[in-house]
Parts: structure tokens; C-alpha cells; sequence
């Protein structure tokens, strides 16, 4: 994959950042949501930071399109690490349960609290932080039941913070998707624009179908089999993928099978998630 560094951090983010500082001091709980497809490079160290010695859960979001047997991996990981973290579907919203048994000592702690100071009951302050796209204004919207901020499947949909009271409980933080400042990794960087957390504008598609053909070949070499009726790609070469399904996709330019255009349709395809389920990444890579 592409080893160039890439520099990209747009004002708003800045901005977020520095509203999230404040955020901190006064929320309970921090959930870091991350994509499960990659959920190093899909985790924001300037985030990481900033959160400190919060009470914190990791959610892997979008394990419906990740590779079951990575995400198992990934949490395993995590609870090596001491990180409390679940995965989850979050257009489903199954993890209401694994949420309230995740919450359930700091609640616990906090209602304590209140009921020795002879405190009014508060609701748990949890604020929700992630890079652009992974799934932190979905969740929201599957805990309240109903469709509170906005989603959308590109980066930077959420452009300011918003509070969504959740019953006498919970109360939560949507928030902006903040990258970190520049990539020195490419490789990082490509497969945040895979998972569509970085614009398209910052790398270009042709690169990435490239880059994604190479990590199909070495790990996933079925991949395109059974979308496309051509054989595993474990001998075969880029250019002549490409060429071979522009013209199975009736993809031309003129009288030519597009390149092109078939490098678009298989990181479109990608991105919808009608290729399968994959992994970009795996614990210790
Ligand atoms: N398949 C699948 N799609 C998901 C999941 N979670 C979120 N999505 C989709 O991912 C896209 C991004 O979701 P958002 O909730 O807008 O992401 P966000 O983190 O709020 O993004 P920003 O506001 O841009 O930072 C939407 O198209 C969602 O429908 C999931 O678990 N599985
Ligand atoms: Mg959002």
C-alpha cells in the first residue's frame, strides 16, 4: 500500500478538539467508537489523549461487515490490554444489553454517591468520540429508539456537539469525528479511506482499488469470486483484474473496457459492503 504520510486536518476538527477538552471534565463514561474492520488505525491517539483516566468502553462498530473471526481477535485483544470493549451492528442495535452490564458499576457508583450527599438523581454524562463515519450518530440514534442527529454514510456528517437525553438514566454526547493531524503511515490513512472516514478528495480511488486488489490477493484471494465469476486472485495481476471486470460490468469507455471505471465500481462496491465481509487489519499487524 501506499507508504507517502498524508497530511489532512480541516478546521472543524480543530475546533471539535478543542470543545471535546472541555467535554471531558464533565461527562461519566467515554465510548470510543471504532470501525471493527480496522480498529487500530480506526482509533484516534489525539482522542486517546484527551480522554485520560475516564471510565471508557471501546465499541467495534460495524461488525456486520467486518471478519468474525478478526473481530473475535480484536476483543480478545482489547481485554489483554484491560480495555472493557464489545462489538456490535449498530443499525441493529443489539448492544443495548452489553451497554447497560458495561455501565452497570459506574451507575451503581454514581447513585451511591448521590444517595449519601442527599444529591438529586443526575443522569450518567456519556459522551461518544470516534474518527469520522464510524457509526457514533447511529448509535445514538438506536439507543433513543428513533432518528435524534443526523447519519450518512461519508465523514463529517456531525459538524457540532449535541446532548440527546435518554430516559431518567443517560444522557449523551453526540459528537464531530476528529482524524488525527496527518498520517506519517500511508497505509493507515488508506484504509481510513476505504472505510470511508477520510474524503474522497484526499485519496484517489484508482489508488485505493489498487491497494485494495493487493490486501485481497495476500489475505482474502476469493474475494472477488463470487461477485464477479473470476477466479481466486492469487496469481493474478492488478491491471488485468481490473480489465477483466470492466468487461464482465459492461464498464467502456468508447469501445475500450475501462480501467477506470472498474477500479470505481470495486471500491464502491467495497464501501456498500456487497463484497463480503473483510478485515483490513488484524491485532499486532
Ligand atoms: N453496516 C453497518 N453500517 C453502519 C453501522 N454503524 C453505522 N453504520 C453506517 O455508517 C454510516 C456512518 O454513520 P454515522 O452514524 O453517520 O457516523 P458518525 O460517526 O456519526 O460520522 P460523522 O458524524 O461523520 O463523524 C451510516 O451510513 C450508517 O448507517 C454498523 O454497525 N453496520
Ligand atoms: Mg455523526
Amino acid at each position: 500500500m501506499n507508504q507517502q504520510g498524508v497530511h489532512y486536518f480541516p478546521g472543524h476538527m480543530q475546533k471539535a478538539l478543542r470543545a471535546l477538552e472541555g467535554y471531558v471534565k464533565v461527562v461519566d463514561l467515554i465510548v470510543e467508537i471504532v470501525d471493527a474492520r480496522a480498529p487500530f488505525s480506526s482509533r484516534n491517539p489525539l482522542l486517546d489523549q484527551l480522554a485520560g483516566n475516564k471510565a471508557r468502553l471501546v465499541l467495534l462498530s460495524k461488525e456486520d461487515r467486518a471478519d468474525p473471526v478478526v473481530t473475535k481477535a480484536w476483543l480478545d485483544y482489547f481485554k489483554q490490554q484491560g480495555i472493557p470493549a464489545i462489538s456490535s451492528n449498530l443499525t441493529e442495535g443489539k448492544f443495548q444489553k452489553a451497554l447497560t452490564e458495561a455501565t452497570k458499576p459506574l451507575v451503581a457508583k454514581k447513585r451511591e454517591k448521590e444517595a449519601r450527599f442527599a444529591m438529586k438523581k443526575q443522569p450518567i454524562r456519556v459522551m461518544v468520540i470516534g474518527i469520522p463515519n464510524v457509526g457514533k450518530s447511529t448509535f445514538i440514534n438506536s439507543l433513543a429508539g428513533k432518528k435524534k442527529v443526523h447519519v450518512g454514510n461519508k465523514a463529517g456528517v456531525t459538524r457540532a456537539e449535541q446532548w440527546i437525553r435518554l430516559g431518567e438514566d443517560f444522557t449523551l454526547l453526540d459528537t464531530p469525528g476528529v482524524l488525527p493531524m496527518n498520517y506519517p503511515d500511508g497505509a493507515m490513512a488508506v484504509r481510513l479511506a476505504l472505510l470511508g472516514s477520510m474524503k474522497e478528495e484526499v485519496l484517489p480511488t484508482v489508488e485505493l482499488a489498487y491497494a485494495l486488489f493487493g490486501y485481497f490477493r495476500e489475505n482474502y484471494p476469493h474475494a472477488l469470486a463470487a461477485r464477479f465469476g473470476i477466479d481466486d486472485i492469487t496469481e493474478a495481476d492488478a491491471d488485468e483484474t481490473f480489465y477483466q471486470i470492466a468487461k464482465i460490468r459492461l464498464l467502456y469507455e468508447g469501445s475500450e473496457p475501462s480501467h477506470t471505471k472498474a477500479c470505481y465500481l470495486l471500491i464502491k462496491e467495497f464501501k456498500d459492503g456487497i463484497l463480503g465481509r473483510f478485515s483490513l487489519e488484524v491485532p499486532n499487524a
